[in-house]
């Protein structure tokens, strides 16, 4: 629902605290924190090409992408504004292969950050929307240094995510728990403004959302899934539209407002897909469900799925529940086409 007031994320997360009785005002002051090192990203992505940073670095990052200067600048932001706080116990980057501790001199905190500074970078040097995604879990282990179990938790023991997309404007899309709310950017008073309430993803939708280029090495059930929804149907649900952006956040942000179905899938060449687990799909998982969409791997759902690897990928399928059903229902081989009129 749009918004009228004039609410800042930081009145915004204040109140929410407020609304949870356990909570100590630890949790707003990280994400007050991330907030801040988000708007450092906004502003070095708005001025990429004239500060010099656009361009690669000589690096492959741990699953093998090409490390652009705003990956690194992305990364590092958000280490130093989040590493003394006092909230973390760890944190874990998609950019970096060694989980992240906390300098020994600062406090540790109850809390564990799984972040991907700066996703799609393949579209940085082109100007196209670009986006950082995040997740908060409670840590498990007792006290003192994080530790891998802290890391890899399930999706559903999220207490935050969200995502940062650096688009025509930058919007901030974030939930904990209880809906999710979207903030957009004002740079000339440096705040992020409230401006879509508990947003809803329609039913169905008529997007749909993947890499054709990868078409030759698609399951036969997902070719005809594909197939279908190109099909021209009688009541004029279909064909449906191809959006493809190629950064995840992006392609997100379109499908949870206009619904339809997003799908990164396994394939001949990647049976496990290109999307990490952790670093993407249980933050947009638990942000589309907050908003009553689904998010699958094609049959398991995402925030069910027990992480046995930090940078472990997983196929992708999220949207419109109606869209994702029927996803599934292709892949089991159950649906076939209905009768649709002659092209
Ligand atoms: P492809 C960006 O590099 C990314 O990790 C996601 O943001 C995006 O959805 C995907 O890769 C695009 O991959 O293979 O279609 O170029």
């Amino acid at each position: 629902m749009k918004v009228r007031k004039l609410v800042t994320i930081e009145r915004h997360i204040a109140e929410n605290q407020a609304m949870s009785p356990e909570a100590s005002g630890e949790f707003s002051r990280l994400l007050r924190d991330l907030t801040l090192a988000i708007r450092i990203i906004a502003r070095e992505v708005r001025r990429a090409g004239l500060a010099d940073i656009l361009g690669i670095t000589e690096a492959t990052n741990v699953s093998g992408d090409v490390v652009r200067k705003l990956d690194v600048f992305a990364h590092d932001t958000i280490v130093r504004a989040m590493d003394h706080g006092g909230h973390l116990c760890i944190m874990a980057s998609e950019e970096a292969e060694e989980l992240i501790h906390i300098p020994e001199q600062y406090e540790r905190g109850k809390y564990v950050l799984i972040f991907d500074p700066l996703d799609g970078s393949s579209n940085i040097d082109v100007n196209v929307t670009i986006g950082t995604i995040f997740s908060v879990y409670r840590r498990v282990s007792d006290s003192g240094d994080g530790t891998l179990e802290d890391v890899l938790q399930p999706g559903y023991k999220q207490v935050a995510a969200g995502y940062a997309c650096y688009g025509s404007s930058t919007v901030l899309v974030y939930t904990t728990g209880n809906g999710v709310d979207i903030f957009t950017y004002d740079p000339t008073v440096g705040e992020f403004f409230l401006t879509h309430e508990k947003v809803q993803i329609p039913k169905r939708g008529k997007y749909y959302s993947i890499n054709e280029g990868n078409a030759a090495y698609w399951s036969p059930e997902l070719q005809r899934y594909v197939q279908y929804l190109k099909t021209p149907s009688e009541d004029k649900q279909r064909p449906y539209k191809l959006r493809y952006v190629g950064t995840a956040v992006a392609d997100v942000h379109r499908t949870l407002l206009y619904g339809g179905i997003f799908m990164y899938p396994g394939d001949k060449k990647s049976p496990k897909g290109k999307l990490r687990l952790i670093y993407e799909a249980n933050p947009i998982a638990m942000l589309i469900e907050q908003a009553g969409g689904r998010a699958t791997d094609g049959e398991r759902r995402i925030l069910e799925i027990q992480p046995t690897e930090v940078h472990q990928r997983t196929p992708l399928f999220v949207g419109s529940p109606e869209d994702v059903l029927e996803a599934e229902a292709f892949l089991r081989g159950e649906q076939q086409p209905v009768a649709t009129v002659a092209s």
